[in-house]
C-alpha cells in the first residue's frame, strides 16, 4: 500500500496511536527519513500583527474580546516595523516569518493592502511568508498569492465533534472552505490544532482524520499544545503530557508522510529531552523567538543549544517549494484585463464607425 493516502479510517489512525509508544516513535522515525532530511528543522518565527479585541469565542485564545485577559487590543503593526523584525528573524535563523492577526476573516480594507506590502517586501527578502489572518475568501487568498505569500496557517483545532464545545461564531465547515479557496490560490497550506482542549482520544483522531483525508494533505501540520491563560474558559486545563504530544506528532507523521509537522505551542513546558523525542517521532519544523503571539516561547539561545546538542541544522528557506513569483496584485490585474477590453472595444468601435 502506498504510504500517501487519503482513505484513512478512524480506527486505523486510532490503532496507530495507541501502539506501544517505542514501537510508534521507531515506524515514526522511519517514515520521516523517507521523505525529509532527519538533520534539518525548520525555523519559523511569528509576529502578531495585530493582537486582540478579537470578534470570535475561541475558548482558547487570550486575544478574543469576549474574555477578560491581560491581552489588551492594539492598532496594527506598521509594514516598517514588521519588515525590520523579519529581517532580525532571518539573522537569527529563521527560513519562514508568519504574520498572525486576531481577525475573524479577512476585509478588503487598508489593512489588508498593508498585509499584502509586508507579504511582499518579505518575499523579496528571500524568506518564506505564511499568514494567519482568519478566513479568506478565493479572491483575497489570490491577492495574497500575487503578493508572494508562500503559506496559509488556518487550523481546524480540534475534531468536528468536540469543535462546537470549543468555538460557537465560525463553523468547522467555514474554516474546511477557507482551506479550499487558499487551494485554489495555489499558496501551500498550513493547518493543523491544538491538545489539551478537554478532547478525548477519539476527537485527537478525528482531528488528525479530517487532515490526513483531505485530497492534498496540508504541507504544514501544527500541533499546539494548549497554553492555558487565565481568564479563558480554559484556563483551568489540565497541561498535556509530552507523551500525548508524541504520539501525535508520530501520529500525524505516519498517516501524513510528506507533511512537515510543526511541534507548535508549549515547548515552554517540555524539557529538552521531550523535544528531542517530538524531533524523533517526526516533528520538522519550531515556532523559534521569545513569544509566540501573545504567548511566552523558549529563547534563541535555548533553540540554539537544543539543536546544537540533537546536531540539528535549520532549514534554508524554499527547500521544499519555489519561491512564489511577485505578480501584481489581483485587483490591478482584474483592473488591466478591464482596461485591455475597454481598448479592445474602442478600437473595434472606431473600425466600424470608419467603415
Ligand atoms: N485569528 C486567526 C485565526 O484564528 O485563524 C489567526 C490567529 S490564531 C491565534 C492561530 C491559531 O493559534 C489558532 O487557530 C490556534 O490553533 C492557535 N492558538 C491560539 N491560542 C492558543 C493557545 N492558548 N494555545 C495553543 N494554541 C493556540
Ligand atoms: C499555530 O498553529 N500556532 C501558532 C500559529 N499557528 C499562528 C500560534 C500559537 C499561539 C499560542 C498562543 C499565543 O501566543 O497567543
Ligand atoms: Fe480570534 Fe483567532 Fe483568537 Fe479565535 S484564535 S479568538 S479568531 S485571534
Amino acid at each position: 500500500m502506498s504510504d500517501i493516502r487519503n482513505n484513512w479510517s478512524k480506527e486505523e489512525i486510532l490503532a496507530i496511536y495507541n501502539k506501544p509508544l517505542l514501537e510508534l516513535v521507531f515506524e515514526a522515525a522511519t517514515m520521516h527519513r523517507k521523505y525529509h532530511n532527519p538533520r534539518e528543522v525548520q525555523v519559523s518565527s511569528l509576529i502578531s500583527i495585530k493582537t486582540g479585541g478579537c470578534s470570535e469565542d475561541c475558548g482558547y485564545c487570550p486575544q478574543s474580546a469576549k474574555y477578560q485577559t491581560d491581552v489588551k487590543a492594539q492598532k496594527m503593526m506598521g509594514v516598517e516595523e514588521v519588515l525590520q523584525q523579519a529581517k532580525n528573524a532571518k539573522e537569527g535563523g529563521a527560513s519562514r516569518m508568519c504574520l498572525g492577526a486576531a481577525w475573524r476573516e479577512v476585509r478588503d480594507n487598508r489593512d489588508f493592502d498593508n498585509v499584502l506590502e509586508m507579504v511582499r517586501g518579505i518575499n523579496e527578502m528571500d524568506m518564506e511568508v505564511c499568514c494567519t489572518l482568519g478566513m479568506v475568501t478565493e479572491e483575497q487568498a489570490k491577492r495574497l498569492a500575487d503578493a508572494g505569500l508562500y503559506a496559509y496557517n488556518h487550523n481546524v483545532d480540534t475534531s468536528e465533534e468536540h469543535y462546537g464545545d470549543v468555538i460557537s461564531t465560525r463553523t468547522y465547515q467555514d474554516r474546511l472552505n477557507t482551506h479550499q479557496h487558499v487551494r485554489k490560490a495555489g499558496v501551500s497550506l498550513c493547518s493543523g490544532g491544538i491538545i489539551g482542549l478537554g478532547e478525548n482520544e477519539v476527537d485527537r483522531i478525528g482531528m488528525l482524520h479530517t487532515l490526513a483525508n483531505q485530497e492534498s494533505h496540508p504541507e504544514s501540520v501544527p500541533i499546539n499544545a494548549l497554553v492555558p491563560v487565565a481568564g479563558t474558559p480554559m484556563e483551568n486545563q489540565e497541561k498535556v503530557s509530552i507523551w500525548e504530544m508524541v504520539r501525535m506528532i508520530a501520529t500525524a507523521r505516519l498517516v501524513m508522510p510528506k507533511s512537515v509537522v510543526r511541534l507548535s505551542a508549549g515547548r515552554l513546558d517540555m524539557s529538552k529531552e521531550g523535544q528531542a523525542l517530538c524531533f524523533m517521532a517526526g516533528a520538522g519544523s519550531i515556532f523559534a523567538g521569545d513569544k509566540l503571539l501573545t504567548t511566552p516561547n523558549p529563547s534563541q539561545n535555548e533553540d540554539m543549544e537544543l539543536f546544537q546538542i540533537l546536531g540539528l541544522n535549520s532549514t534554508e528557506p524554499f527547500s521544499k517549494g519555489s519561491k512564489p513569483e511577485i505578480k501584481m496584485s489581483y485587483k490591478e490585474s482584474s483592473k488591466k484585463q478591464e482596461m485591455e477590453a475597454k481598448v479592445k472595444q474602442w478600437k473595434e468601435e472606431m473600425a466600424t464607425t470608419k467603415k
